[in-house]
């Protein structure tokens, strides 16, 4: 069962500038920071709230590693924006399972590693009006140390 907005993900060029946008303007300072190459994207998670089922609720700032990456392509093609919203769940794997029952594109066979430990998989967004979509299951976890 989804329970809660996990993050949302935007595509950046410059994860840097972007962080400091985010921390001048609004306040929000960075939870966590991350290479994922499996994915490619260099990536700063800005916490934003807890939430009742004991997980919380980020902002996600994506910059690419190489250009042929997910985000790569969307930022050649559309720019910088919202890139992809992301639904916690307790059972990723349950989950997929039910929603590919429905017809919607799950990607990934086995949920892939995602940030800080967490299982992810994403379902097509031409499956959901548009808008790619990921599922996670968030590992516990601590901020980093600055
Ligand atoms: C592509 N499309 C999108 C989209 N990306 N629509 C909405 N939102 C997006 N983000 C649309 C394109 O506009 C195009 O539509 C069609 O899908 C095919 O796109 P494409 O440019 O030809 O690209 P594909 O088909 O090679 O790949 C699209 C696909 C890919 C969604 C399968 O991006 C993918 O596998 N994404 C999942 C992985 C990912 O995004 N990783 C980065 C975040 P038209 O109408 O033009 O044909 S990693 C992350 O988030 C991790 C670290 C985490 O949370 O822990």
């Amino acid at each position: 069962m989804l329970t809660r907005i996990d993050h949302i993900g935007i595509a950046c060029h410059d994860l840097d500038a972007t962080v400091e946008f985010y921390r001048t303007t609004y306040g929000f300072e960075v939870f966590h920071t991350e290479v994922n190459e499996e994915q490619g994207v260099r990536e700063a998670m800005l916490k934003i709230n807890d939430t009742s089922d004991g997980g919380s609720s980020y902002l996600q700032l994506l910059e690419p590693t190489r250009e042929d990456s997910a985000v790569g392509t969307w930022l050649a093609k559309h720019g910088e924006g919202v890139h992809h919203i992301a639904f916690g769940t307790p059972d990723v794997d349950g989950d997929a399972a039910e929603i590919r029952d429905k017809g919607v594109r799950v990607l990934y066979d086995e949920p892939r590693r995602g940030t800080m430990g967490s299982r992810i998989t994403f379902l097509h967004p031409k499956d959901c009006h548009g808008v790619l979509t990921e599922l996670v299951t968030s590992a516990r976890v601590e901020p980093d140390e600055h």
